[in-house]
């Protein structure tokens, strides 16, 4: 039967797990902790000490964990990480944690513990750099988006395969706090920096800006092109010097490719927002920054390259028009820039914040930062229908964070 873990109990669940003693000795001492910092579960890291080695458990709460009870949100949620992340590790093994086992009862994953890996968010706002941080998370979307596309499966079989992934309240949860609720004067969940009161009533009453709004909730509503990640920010990336993998699949569902793409860009621009209080040298804030902008192209360019690529070796003959694979393309990209500048202006305005720019205690400081984010995340979203080449998502943000663009 359900019920959740604590410390002590997550040891006794460990030790009489059959596939446990795979991964570490169940008979000797094993200490637990609890490491969640995300929204929505527990996380344990169990260490055992003789062996030296451990495993992750990480459990849905039958409700939002930073909203508490009062915000009830279905434990299967669960289910839905451990098949996304079957098929994540099966699409690009060595860049998720390697997946152990799923418990239905429990609503639990045991999967690889990064022992030394850290969420790259924290780091990010030190002004760390992760080499190859946009080319691994690049080929990572290559390589998921297109493996769970209609490009590489016939119809039956990604029919079959989106009956595993009908994500009902992780998507409502989206479709929410991401593309309606920022948008609303008096959406109750909606929190924000009260220096810049200004800026978001206007941006609230702008109607062009709403209608692009609209446009990103219908394509995240109706496009089921691939099996995306759902959730991919700085907060779902773990890194050490040399490994970085993609975390936190439990948004996963049926839909379109630039929310992934768009989600990591958005969240590189928004460190770059945070860097003009974070990093107060000039030299240094400019060179952070470009190091962020260099990311988000390789990201796009690793990610359009090995697409591309695959495009070769199309399932059927109806998608090897090269037509017909530019407009996708072009059509990706378009989705990359609005949902980007969508899951920016959701981090200022809405129920779920970011510490890059959260962590800014002076008020008037942290509007500084925020308003970059705004004017960028703005444009994106008012412009991503006329985006014609990543430059010019490039240009945006560049514009903006004072960084010469090239
Ligand atoms: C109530 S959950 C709030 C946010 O946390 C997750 O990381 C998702 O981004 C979600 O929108
Ligand atoms: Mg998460």
């Amino acid at each position: 039967m359900y019920r959740p873990l604590d410390v002590d109990t997550v040891i006794d669940y460990v030790r009489s797990h059959p596939r446990a003693k795979d991964h570490l000795d169940t008979t000797g001492e094993l200490e637990a902790v609890e490491v969640g910092d995300g929204n929505l579960n527990l996380v344990f890291k169990v260490f055992d000490r003789s062996s030296n080695r451990s495993l992750l458990i990480k459990q849905a709460l039958p409700y939002v964990r930073v909203a508490g009870p009062s915000w009830p949100m279905p434990a299967e949620r669960a289910g839905f990480e451990a098949r996304a992340l079957d098929v994540e590790h099966r699409c690009a093994p060595g860049l998720v944690p390697e997946p152990y086992w799923f418990d239905e009862q429990l609503m639990l994953n045991a999967m690889e513990n990064l022992v030394d890996h850290r969420v790259i968010r924290f780091p990010m706002m030190e002004a760390k750099r992760y080499r190859d941080l946009g080319v691994t998370i690049g080929d990572f979307l290559a390589r998921t988006l297109y493996a769970t596309s209609d490009f590489a499966l016939d119809a039956a079989e990604k029919r079959s395969m989106m009956r595993g992934f009908f994500n009902v309240e992780l998507c409502r949860i989206t479709e929410d706090l991401v593309f309606t609720e920022p948008y609303l004067r008096d959406a109750p969940r909606n929190r924000w920096n009260p220096r810049i009161d200004a800026d978001v009533a206007d941006f609230q009453a702008d109607e062009e800006l709403k209608a692009e709004a609209a446009k990103l909730k219908y394509r995240f509503m109706t496009s089921a092109e691939a099996l995306i990640h759902g959730d991919l920010h700085t907060g779902s990336i773990m890194a050490n010097d040399h490994d970085i993998r993609v975390i936190d699949p439990e948004f996963a569902f049926f839909g379109p490719m630039g929310f992934d793409v768009g989600a990591f860009i958005g969240n590189l621009f928004l460190s770059g927002a945070s860097h003009e209080i974070h990093s107060p040298d000039p030299d240094a804030r400019r060179s952070y920054r470009r190091y962020l902008l260099d990311e988000a192209i390789a990201t796009w360019t690793t990610f359009e390259a090995g697409f591309r690529q695959r495009l070769t070796d199309v399932s059927s003959p109806s998608w090897s028009s090269v037509g017909f694979q530019e407009a996708f393309i072009a059509s990706v990209l378009r989705d990359t820039a609005g949902f980007a500048g969508a899951k920016m202006l959701r981090r200022i305005v809405g129920f779920a914040h970011v510490a890059d720019l959260d962590s800014i205690e002076d008020l008037d400081d942290r509007a500084r930062a925020e308003r970059i984010a705004i004017r960028i995340g703005r444009t994106l979203v008012r412009q991503h229908g006329k985006v014609g080449s990543f430059d010019d998502v490039v240009a945006i943000a560049a514009a903006q964070l004072e960084v010469r663009d090239g």
